[in-house]
């Protein structure tokens, strides 16, 4: 394999209008926040990443402010004019500055999208040289639609619909204490034989395990992450008494953590988002640790541009990510998005990865430019 050496990073930081907002247990997002990272190797190959970023430390502690301080003070200059024989060296030379996991990731994907296109590599390909032999990816993820809390059953219903119209098969719906049971039983009185799953986002505690026990009568496909943040002891008293698979998402910072929630028994299905973890490389592992334990997998979503979906749809395309994907249609998230192609749900609820080296995806600098003033314009809020 070639090796790419750095040139210059340049960083973006932008906000895009939603198609539809995301109401969680922690509240909506008034836009869709992130730095895009464009890395340009001296061979003139560009890459791109994207570092996920909110407006407020809700879902992790990352912000806009927050990432682009670490970019520019500490992580830029970890890697412009650096020589990389493989992305999975990018971990090592950013180990200097702890944390910031959705910001490294953003960098992180850069340098796997230029190394990609340096070596004429899909993306999925470049992830499978780094696998066990006979972990082909099949070009395609199968996907599923995630929808906020509405104000009743019956718009909620509405979004269902509309979505398993579109080709979405696996509904995921935002709980939060006060609207959780109620909502389970009037789906599921309405459409009993979708795969359903409910996703908490750390709004409940241990003392709950009574009333999180109701639950289990719906046949679930998952509850995603009930209690605490960086939870993963109490998770292990939970599950037993639940007859539903409990999924971690917010607690799982590393291929460690998985290994540690699986063997205790915190959880039976692993929810992995790229950047929660810190990049790619750190996935893998996470990946092998779901692969060994055969644990089912999935990759989680944050809303990401077309930047991330399309090497999320990579990753996802790896026979190990064993369940539906938080990966939805393009133009579920925005419209338009920064880059094209844009992505579609095709009828069986799987999309496929965009051809080409890569991500396969090229980012629209008019659009990029117009996202760019829209920060500029709205950061004050935005922060
Ligand atoms: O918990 O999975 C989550 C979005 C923002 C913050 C947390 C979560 C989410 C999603 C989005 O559920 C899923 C997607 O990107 O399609
Ligand atoms: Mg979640």
């Amino acid at each position: 394999m070639k090796s790419i050496t750095i040139k210059k990073i340049t960083l973006y930081p932008i906000a895009l209008e939603f198609a539809e907002k995301l109401r969680t247990s922690f509240g909506e997002e008034p836009f869709k926040l992130a730095v895009l990272v464009q890395l340009e190797t001296t061979k003139g190959v560009v890459g791109w990443g994207e570092c996920s970023l909110e407006g407020r430390p809700g879902y992790s502690y990352e912000t806009m402010g927050t990432g682009m301080h670490i970019l520019r003070e500490f992580l830029v200059p970890a890697l412009e004019g650096k020589t990389i024989e493989s992305p999975t060296d990018v971990p090592a030379s950013l180990a200097s500055t702890r944390g910031h996991p959705f910001t490294k990731h953003g960098l992180e994907t850069a340098v796997w999208d230029a190394w990609a296109r340096t070596n004429e590599l899909h993306m999925a390909e470049a992830f499978a040289h780094f696998l066990p032999a006979g972990h082909t990816p099949r070009g395609y993820a199968v996907v599923g639609v995630s929808i906020g809390i509405k104000p009743s059953v019956e718009a909620t219903l509405d979004t269902i619909r509309l979505r398993m119209s579109q080709g979405y098969k696996r509904i995921k719906l935002k709980i939060e204490p006060g609207w959780d049971v109620e909502l389970a039983r009037g789906v599921r009185q309405a459409l009993p034989d979708i795969m359903l799953m409910l996703d908490a986002n750390s709004a409940y505690t241990l003392d709950d395990a009574e009333h999180l026990k109701q639950l289990d009568e719906f046949n679930l496909l998952m509850l995603e992450q009930p209690l605490g943040y960086h939870d993963i002891y109490e998770h292990s008293k939970l599950q037993p008494q639940l007859k539903t698979a409990i999924c971690l998402d917010e607690s799982i910072h590393s291929a460690d953590d998985a290994r540690l929630a699986i063997e205790l028994g915190a959880c039976r299905i692993i929810n992995l988002k790229p950047g929660r973890v810190g990049g790619f490389t750190e996935s893998l592992e996470l990946y092998k640790v779901c692969v060994e334990h055969k644990t089912p997998l999935w990759v989680g979503g944050m809303l990401e541009t077309g930047v991330t979906r399309a090497a999320h749809l990579a990753f996802a395309s790896l026979p190990g990510v064993t369940l539906p994907s938080d990966i939805s249609a393009t133009d579920r998230y925005f419209k338009p998005d920064i880059a094209e192609p844009a992505f579609s749900i095709r009828p069986d609820s799987t999309i496929a990865v965009a051809p080409g080296y890569g991500s396969g995806v090229e980012v629209q600098l008019e659009r990029l430019q117009q996202a760019v003033e829209r920060w500029e314009a709205h950061k004050e809020y935005a922060i």
